[in-house]
């Protein structure tokens, strides 16, 4: 019995965890919410990426699109959040890997930005972005948005995602957060020839570039990981107490043999 105390307890301790999706913002699986993903492209600075989230750069300096990603959190309790991770997928897995990829993430921390439009974002009217007049260089991030952290891509085996993005600032920038709203900017920091990445999006429903497989819409959205979050409305059903009761249910069963 004790030690059957000692696992039920490690087990809490880690199965807390929400996921929100670009696509859907309760964990139901159906899309709700206000997420939205796009990318934006400072060659062609008038212009809407909606579709398959792309993050492009290449060595040539002659192209520079970037991501941008809103997590509806207005389900969770933030005052539960202990930890936030984010995952992304990479369409192109099986073409060309972004394994050993560098990206860098930004959060918008200007709140009024939040509600930037999914079908009529641009280079020119981005939250956080403001052309420095020097084609290609960087990002142009303006005080509107702060650096989170970098990260280099490690999908899981050949899935495409990867799914435990640790950013230095992600989890206060997160908890500081006072609309529900989270505006992130994914960006590619080294160049190379194959700079060419698109990434999963909320409308993805193909397995990737190569493989026209159907996928579960949404399924392929970028995702915020949760440590710790309870959902704010009780009503809303928690996987991880249903996972608990069936555990008790078990171990009761499990006593009356
Ligand atoms: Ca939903
Ligand atoms: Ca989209
Ligand atoms: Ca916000």
């Amino acid at each position: 019995m004790k030690y059957l105390i000692l696992l039920l307890s490690l087990f809490v301790t880690n199965i807390f965890a929400i996921t929100v999706t670009t696509f859907d913002h309760d964990g139901d699986g159906v899309v709700s919410g206000s997420g939205a993903d796009a990318h934006v492209f400072e060659s062609s600075p008038n212009t809407t990426g909606n579709g398959a989230m792309k993050v492009r750069t290449q060595n040539s300096l002659s192209h520079l699109e970037v991501g941008f990603m809103r997590f509806d959190l207005s389900s969770v309790d933030a005052n539960t959040i202990t930890n936030a991770k984010l995952g992304i997928y990479d369409f192109r897995f099986d073409e060309s890997p972004v394994n050993g990829r560098n990206f860098e993430v930004y959060g918008v921390t200007n709140q009024s930005l939040d509600n930037w439009s999914e079908t009529g974002i641009t280079w020119n009217n981005a939250p956080g972005i403001t052309d420095d007049g020097t084609p290609f260089n960087n990002i142009d991030v303006n005080g509107d948005a702060l650096l989170l952290g970098s990260f280099t891509y490690s999908g899981s085996g050949n899935d495409g995602f990867s799914s435990e993005i640790s950013l230095a600032g992600l989890t206060s920038f997160i908890q500081n957060d006072n609309n529900n709203q989270v505006t992130l900017i994914l960006t590619r920091i080294d160049d190379g020839a194959d700079t060419l990445h698109h990434l999963g999006s909320k409308e993805l429903s193909t397995l990737s570039r190569l493989d026209s497989s159907p996928v579960l819409l949404g399924s392929l959205a970028p995702q915020l990981i949760l440590d710790g979050a309870e959902f704010s409305d009780p009503v809303v059903p928690e996987p991880s107490s249903c996972l608990l009761m069936a555990l008790a249910l078990a171990f009761s069963l499990r006593r009356r043999k």
